[in-house]
């Protein structure tokens, strides 16, 4: 497999031969805790060694099932052959200039793919960052400078980042922003259809949440006064929520009759993840403006603003940069992930998955009364957990999986506003056999709940 190229081929096995975490990654967790800042968390407290394919193995010689990809980046698998080989090349030539200084091709590359892959077939432009969140800001202020316009609209459960805007614009509190405010200005919050958890029921979900929304918009905020309407078409830390079908599509009419930038925040959800390049495509969505970055580059980091033409180009010359923004070697390592989602056809790859995974976490919903929904598209799917017969959120119950889970030699992640969702990322390249090793876990996990 083409993951596989560096040193000895890492074997695509679950291995669990310590405690968890065992005694290297304990020693390195005491040297952790005397050097880095409490605040810089960990999920499950092993220290990586290696990782590619579906599996990362840890100093202790553990090797885990990925059910995280590194939090949805590592779609084309950890350390994938043509993201190694196309970054290395580019580590041999310049490791940077700044493009603000001196441009190279990489970066036009790279917008040139964004060009192609991201929905519409109108006149396109990019910019290249960091970070998600970066790239969410720069999405903003390039919104304010088109339209002239300050507020901004972000939506129940959406989150966008830890900057400072970005915070703003992120709606759940612990951890993200207690105790780090104040909060930029200009940021309005309203219902998004989260259709297992709206009052009404799931049928009216969309329309209602969709009414009350834009309904809060023109009285309380003046469609006027919106430069830009920020959403993720398939929410990520809010809870892998998929808004009932109908909701994004009237919101998008709704920002266009009125001149508001429509912003698709496709961070968590891109480059193939829901078994399409993006996942606004599923409901023909063509946002004004995309923001990508995670699964974009194998790995390293790289974030982009991709849209409109005459957006893109409202801002005046030297208004968007950064020093590091598009580093040519993070930009030879998107073309390199690219390369791989087409070649291995990553899109077919997260719908086998999804094929894989939701019948049987159906079926585990059916004996285990403690999953009270699964929900998701391709290779990013979930099971919100709550009391058994209630709908009332059970965090316990959903870091008493993943804690499972994790002693067993599965890395699982959770999410969600109510903290009571086990979501899974596994990376677009895994070895069907593992992941269903993997969900065997899961079960086992359920069961073991009692
Ligand atoms: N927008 C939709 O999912 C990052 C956050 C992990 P950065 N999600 C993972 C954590 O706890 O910090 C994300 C996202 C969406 C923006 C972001 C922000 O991307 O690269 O983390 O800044």
């Amino acid at each position: 497999m083409t993951e596989l190229s560096k040193g000895p081929a890492l074997p695509q096995e679950r291995r669990v031969v310590t405690a968890i975490p065992g005694p290297k990654s304990q020693e390195l967790a005491v040297r952790k805790q005397a050097a880095v800042a409490a605040g810089v968390g960990a999920v499950m407290p092993v220290f990586a060694a290696r990782a590619g394919g579906g599996v990362l193995e840890d100093v202790d010689g553990n090797s885990f099932i990925d059910l995280g990809s590194g939090i949805a980046v590592t779609s084309v698998g950890n350390s994938a052959e043509a993201v190694v080989r196309r970054a290395a090349a580019q580590l041999e030539l310049f490791t940077h200039t700044c493009v603000m200084v001196t441009p190279y091709e990489g970066y036009v590359e790279v917008c040139e793919e964004l060009a192609k892959l991201t929905p519409g077939d109108h006149a396109k432009r990019s910019a290249l960052f960091n970070s998600g969140a970066e790239a969410v800001e720069n999405a903003v202020k390039i919104a304010r400078s088109y339209t002239g316009r300050q507020a901004v609209v972000v939506f129940d459960h959406g989150y966008h980042g830890r900057t400072n805007l970005t915070m703003a614009l992120t709606a759940k509190n612990m951890p993200y922003k207690q105790g780090f405010g104040p909060f930029a200005p200009e940021v309005y919050r309203v219902p998004v259809a989260y259709p297992f958890r709206w009052p009404t029921g799931p049928d009216n979900c969309a329309e209602e949440a969709a009414a009350q929304a834009i309904d809060q918009i023109s009285k309380q905020v003046g469609a006027q006064n919106v430069a830009a309407i920020v959403i993720e078409p398939l929410l990520g830390e809010g809870g892998f929520i998929e808004p009932a079908k109908g909701f994004l599509p009237r919101i998008a009419e709704f920002a266009r009759d009125n001149g508001i930038v429509f912003v698709a925040d496709e961070i968590q959800s891109g480059f193939c993840r829901t078994g399409q390049w993006f996942a606004c495509e599923d409901e023909g969505i063509v946002p004004d403006l995309i923001t990508t970055a995670k699964g974009i580059a194998g790995g390293l980091p790289l974030a982009a603003v991709t849209g409109r033409a005459e957006i893109m180009d409202a801002v005046h010359s030297g208004g968007l940069g950064g020093t590091y923004g598009g580093n040519p070697v993070a930009c030879a390592a998107a073309l390199g992930a690219i390369e791989t989602m087409r070649e291995l056809d990553l899109n077919a790859k997260a719908r086998r998955i999804e094929e894989i995974m939701k019948p049987r976490l159906e079926k585990m919903a059916q004996q285990h009364g403690v999953i009270g929904e699964v929900r998701g598209r391709g290779a990013m799917i979930a099971v919100e957990l709550v009391k058994p017969g209630t709908k009332e959120p059970d965090s316990e119950a959903t870091s008493a999986v993943a804690r499972h889970c994790h002693q067993a030699g599965v890395l699982v992640l959770t999410t969600g506003t109510y903290g009571n969702v086990v979501r899974f990322l596994p990376p677009l390249v895994i070895g069907e056999d593992l992941l269903n090793e993997g969900l065997d876990v899961v079960e086992e996990a359920l069961a073991s709940l009692g």
